[in-house]
């Protein structure tokens, strides 16, 4: 057994405004959890932590559409999605929101050290201001026509039709979109900007070192180092948010201001532990313990930038003995029938949907199969469909269940005693033997496709072993080959379920549930372990489970096509 080490898991933290749907879960929170487990199960000590990401424009104008407050709008949502994480098993240590008291606190403290260590000055800069609201208007507060297509609604960040990027004083015909108002005019305003550039050697220097990052992490990393950072804005026209503060109350000329979310967000990584109520000095200062860390991070390919220059500017440029993150693994997009998943569009499957239709393993298991981490991965259901119906179904389902249901029959729901292990069952181990190498080697690196085709591939291999013991053929004329068949088989069962756990974890204890398994016997199994095949007690009681994974049917994808406007 190797000696146990600490693991950091972070999953990037979903936007509070709706819920999020499959391709969210599957560029960060579903491979974080699956990861999470997999270090638990190998006896390691785990911190698995996400959380909402509450600030910000998006929230605040979801919440006016709603009608709502927008701390209410986040409460409620907050409530939702976290229903939805616990409906697909993520087994989040703790679940937060940015908008803790916490991570007020905490990202108070990081503007504070930044300012002392010359990484943060006041600059005065022209914005929109609303005569009509009384206010200072965000980028995205303004709409009006875009100067570069003529497209009506442009936002003050975007165009929407022709995709420029846009600063808002361009835009012609400019209206609040808080009330529709035309009487804006252009006016000094003061903002904090945190100075990147000087501290473009330093990340520059800790990025050669990050060895370990994937190839997708460093060459974003690279491009924007290579561009050269700039001095960033990082407070916003916002009432919603966290305050920014002067020597003592509210800063002058910022009372209506807030910290930027995406100044915040990643300090939210911290404040969750903290929410947590475990000592998370621990794991997160290296000067109280968390120098023997390892910590991981989870995102979509767009969320690298801020987790490899700005969120390590934030932590290195505090000159405080934070954890930085070690490995980062990224994601492409999951498509939706040739377009993208979107959450402003409803278009897709949402999370909560795809529990209404179908249990959280089979989901799992099909976007972890098909994680994109080469590429992007398109979504249909037909795909769906044939890896629930033959990998789950089919092969593990049906091992399973002819496995138990004859032991059941035949040896009255009791391992059997007798036979003893013969070249076949040498054969098995072996192969059993190189697969958990191999499979475990994936999970190490965090490559999801690799680790579940080699798991299906395991799957298999009992199935071929009982095609070929036949313990229903033997047990007519040879009583002791076949106790050896099933004992052997339901052996091989436990083995595979306790390597299941990361993808299918209902699915998996159920089995485990059933061939009374305890808990403490669940963990990782060592590859040189001769002793898997017979590990269960002779005599031990079994319950055959229930019908593990039902097919799914060719009217339900019908239906599911229409439902979902797939296609
Ligand atoms: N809220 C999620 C996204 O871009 C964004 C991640 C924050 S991680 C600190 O999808
Ligand atoms: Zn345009």
């Amino acid at each position: 057994m190797q000696p146990m080490a600490r693991f950091l898991i972070t999953s990037a933290l979903p936007y509070i405004n709706g819920i999020k749907h499959l391709g969210n879960l599957a560029g960060s929170m579903l491979p974080a959890d699956a990861h999470a487990r997999f270090r638990r199960l190998q006896g390691h000590e785990v911190l698995f932590l996400c959380a909402t990401d509450e600030h910000g424009t998006p929230a605040e104008l979801a919440a006016a559409e709603a009608g709502q407050d927008v701390r209410a709008y986040c409460d409620a949502q907050f409530a939702i999605q976290k229903q939805a994480c616990d409906g697909f098993a993520l087994s989040f240590d703790h679940f937060g929101r940015s908008s803790s008291p916490q991570n007020r606190a905490l990202t108070q403290a990081f503007a504070e050290a930044l300012e002392e260590n010359g990484l943060i000055e006041e600059r005065v800069s022209k914005q929109i201001y609303s005569i009509a609201d009384g206010r200072f208007l965000p980028d995205r507060y303004v709409e009006g026509t875009c100067p570069k297509c003529g497209f009506e609604r442009a936002r003050g960040d975007q165009c929407d039709s022709c995709g420029s990027l846009l600063d808002p004083v361009d835009l012609r015909n400019p209206r609040s979109k808080i009330s529709g108002s035309t009487q804006l005019e252009v006016r000094d305003t003061a903002h904090l900007f945190l100075l990147q550039p000087k501290m473009q050697e330093r990340i520059r220097a800790w990025v050669d070192r990050a060895e370990d990052w994937p190839s997708l992490a460093r060459s974003i990393a690279y491009k924007w180092l290579d561009e050269g950072l700039i001095d960033r804005a990082i407070t916003r026209d916002l009432s919603w948010g966290v305050p920014v503060l002067g020597r003592e109350g509210p800063r002058p000329g910022f009372e209506n201001k807030v910290f930027y979310v995406w100044f915040d967000a990643p300090i939210e990584y911290i404040a969750c532990a903290q929410e947590a109520g475990v000592d998370w000095a621990r794991w997160w200062r290296t000067d109280q313990g968390a120098g023997d860390v390892t910590y991981i991070q989870f995102m979509g390919k767009d969320n690298v930038a801020f987790h490899t220059v700005s969120f390590p500017v934030t932590i290195m440029g505090s000159n405080q003995p934070w954890k930085l993150v070690d490995r980062l693994k990224a994601f492409n997009w999951v498509t939706w029938y040739g377009g993208k998943f979107s959450t402003s569009e409803k278009r897709g499957i949402f999370m909560d949907q795809a529990l209404d239709v179908l249990p959280s393993d089979c989901w799992r298991w099909h976007l972890l199969a098909n994680a994109p981490e080469s590429a992007d991965s398109a979504f249909t259901l037909e795909a769906l469909q044939l890896g629930v119906n033959s990998d789950l179904a089919n092969v593990f389902g049906n091992l399973i269940n002819r496995i138990t249901r004859f032991c059941a029959a035949r040896f009255e729901s009791k391992v059997p005693g007798g036979g003893a292990p013969g070249e076949r069952e040498t054969a098995l181990a072996q192969r059993l033997a190189a697969g958990i190498t191999a499979l475990t080697a994936h999970h190490e690196a965090m490559e999801f496709r690799k680790a579940a085709a080699e798991l299906r591939a395991l799957w298999a291999i009992g199935n071929e072993y009982l095609q070929i013991a036949a313990p229903w053929t033997a047990i007519k004329t040879d009583p002791e080959a076949a106790a050896l068949g099933v004992r052997t088989g339901l052996n091989l069962c436990a083995v595979l379920a306790i390597l299941s756990q990361p993808f299918i974890p209902d699915a998996a204890g159920a089995v485990l549930d059933g061939l009374g398994v305890p808990m403490k016997n669940r963990n990782w199994p060592i590859a040189s372990d001769m002793g898997l095949l017979d590990a269960l007690p002779r005599g031990l009681a079994i319950t055959p489970p229930e019908l593990l994974f039902k097919k799914i049917e060719d009217a339900q994808i019908a239906q599911w096509a229409e439902q979902f406007g797939a296609g």
